[in-house]
Parts: C-alpha cells; structure tokens; sequence
C-alpha cells in the first residue's frame, strides 16, 4: 500500500495540480470574457432626453444583445466628450470612436447629403431618415470617406416656436430667430434674422433674450421645455435637418467580421427606428405642452405657405451650383431624393 501510495504520489500531484488549475481557469473564465469584450465611446452633442441621445441609447442596447456582449457602448450624451463643433473632427481623429454630427452645423462639408437641407418637402423624419440612408447607401459619397458611416437619420420638418404669435409671413421681418444650415437659410429668405447656433446652445440664448424663437421640429417644446417660454407654434413643416453617425476608420478597420456585420445590419433598421421614434415623440410633445403650459397652435393660410414656397425655391438652385462646382451630380441627385420622398413618404 505505502509503496504504491508512493508511486502515486506524482499522479495525485498532477491531478490536484490540474484540478487546482481547472479551478483557477473557472474563476478567471467571467475575468477573460470582460477583458475580451471591446468597449468603444460613442459621443453625443444635445441632452440626454432628446432623440439623438434616444437613438443611441437603443444603438448601444442593440449592439450589445446582437454581440452576445462582445461590444459594449460607452454613451457620452449632452457634449460630454464631444460638442456641436468639434465632433466631426473628434470622431476623425480618434477622440471618440464614435459620434453623431448634425449635417448642418458643418457648412460646406456634405455638398451631396446636404441636398437633404433644402425644402423638398418631407413631411415626416421616418421618410426623410429612409430616403437619407438610401442615397447614401447608393452613392457611398466622397464626403464620409474619412469615417465609417454607421447611420443616417433626419429631423422632423422644422416649424416656428415663437415668444410672439406669427399669423403671417410679414410678421418674420427682421425677427431674430435660431436656425442652423437649411433652415437658417430659410429664415433669411423669408426675411427674418437668423441666428446660426447648436441646438445644445439655444436654451440658453434664449434666456438671455439673443432670439426670439426657433425654428425647428417640435420636440424641442418637451425635450427643452421650450413650451415654457415659447408659448406661440407656428406650423410651417419646412426643412428637416440630416444627422449622422460616424466611426473612426482605423477603430473601424479593427473591428472583427462578425462585429463589422451586426454594425452593417443595423444601419438602415436604426434610421427608420429613430424616424418612428421622433415622429411619435413630435405628437407626445405638442400633446404634454398643450396640457402642461397651454400652447398655441397657429396653421398659416395656404396662401402663406405657398408664398414661401416659392421664396425658398431659389435654396434648391444655389444647392445645385455649390454642388455641381464640387463635382456632384445634382440634378441626377435631386431627382433620385424626389423618387425616394415619393416612395416613403406616403
Ligand atoms: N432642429 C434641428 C435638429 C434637431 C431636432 N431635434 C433635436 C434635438 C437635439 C438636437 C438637434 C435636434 C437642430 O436645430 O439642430
């Protein structure tokens, strides 16, 4: 017995040794898998509550269940990472992986997907948000291909949220009103004064009295408390504004296959999600505000609608010229958004 107790002593060893090893390999195991899961930052410029914090949140959530926890996202909302204007080239140089940018606060740089800024007419942020990844899946232009373009999404049309009630187009003369890109070319055109600033800027410029409203899509009267102050809704349903997320290439380049393919699969999927979202949110938010803080809604006469119609017209020509200069096709381009807005936006 005491001999083969010896001879086996090595054995008993080596078992206890690779038990305790089995052991220690089981602890770590949860360890390994965390350590392996790749977290990547994801910056936002407005608060939290509003749609593009929104869409992000269910990215993040999305991309996190389609890994089985591979990829988290860490989200940094409200310019915590990134602001307005430097997220573009944030994202571009690696300070975050990712980011979502608002077209309109970089004049000049998106000659084709800032077709989206003119009055064409969208009705709705699902349509416009599905024509804008459409054309862009089309076309892949040569303006992202600094970035991965993760998504695409658009505004709801813009209207005038005022201190004062705007029954006419007359009334705009002279009035400081916040608008960025599109829709400040809009304000000028039909002769208010627009002030150009990041949404994440206005509240406050409107506190000190720099405005005296804002033209743009009504989840801003909840999302901003806005019905607040701003107790007169005029209903123009002008331009929408294109909004997109962009991913740093090399970050990009080092994704595995697998990751790159849920991120791909996601793309269109996301854009229409955050226009059913927003379109949805518009409704909730003129409903709260009416309740809350007593809105008015002011419908302008269908001949002031059309007056401005044709004041705007000229924005889609000077598009064209600025576009067709930087070697886009633009009536080619223009013709395929209009076949797109008819096919979405029903
Ligand atoms: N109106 C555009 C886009 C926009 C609409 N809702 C939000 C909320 C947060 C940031 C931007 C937007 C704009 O003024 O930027």
């Amino acid at each position: 017995m005491k001999a083969h107790t010896r001879q086996a002593t090595p054995a008993r060893k080596a078992a206890r040794f690779l038990a305790a090893a089995l052991l220690a390999a089981a602890c770590l195991l949860p360890g390994v898998a965390r350590a392996q899961a790749l977290t990547l930052s994801y910056a936002n410029f407005p608060p939290a509550p509003t749609f593009p914090c929104v869409q992000m949140e269910r990215w993040a959530e999305e991309v996190r269940a389609r890994t089985q926890g591979k990829v988290e996202i860490q989200t940094y909302p409200g310019s915590t990472l990134l602001g307005a204007k430097n997220m573009w080239s944030g994202v571009i140089q690696g300070q975050a992986d990712i980011g979502c940018i608002s077209m309109a606060y970089q004049p000049g740089v998106f000659p084709m997907m800032n077709v989206f800024e003119q009055p064409l007419g969208f009705s709705s942020a699902t349509a416009a948000s599905q024509a804008l990844w459409a054309l862009y899946a089309a076309h892949k232009p040569e303006e992202f291909s600094r970035v991965k373009v993760l998504t695409l999404f658009a505004s709801a049309p813009s209207n005038i949220m005022c201190k004062e009630p705007v029954t006419s187009l007359d009334q705009l003369k002279g009035m400081e009103l916040r608008g960025s890109g599109g829709a400040s070319q809009v304000l000028e055109l039909l002769g208010a004064t627009p002030v150009s600033m990041p949404a994440s800027d206005t509240p406050e410029a409107l506190q000190k009295g720099l405005i005296k409203g804002v033209l743009s899509s009504f989840d801003w009267l909840k999302d901003f408390n806005f019905a607040e102050y701003l107790k007169y809704q005029t209903v123009t349903n002008f331009v929408v504004y294109p909004f997109a997320v962009i991913m740093n290439l090399d970050k990009w380049n080092a994704l595995p296959d697998d990751v790159k393919a849920v991120f791909d699969g996601l793309s269109a999927e996301q854009a229409e999600w955050t226009g059913r979202y927003l379109d949805a949110h518009v409704q909730e938010s003129l409903d709260w505000s009416r309740e809350k803080y007593g809105i008015e809604v002011i419908e302008l006469p269908q001949a002031e609608l059309d007056k401005a119609e044709a004041a705007l017209a000229v924005m889609i020509d000077a598009w064209k010229k600025s576009a067709e200069a930087k070697g886009v096709p633009a009536d080619q381009i223009l013709a395929e958004v209009k076949a797109l807005r008819q096919k979405y936006d029903k």
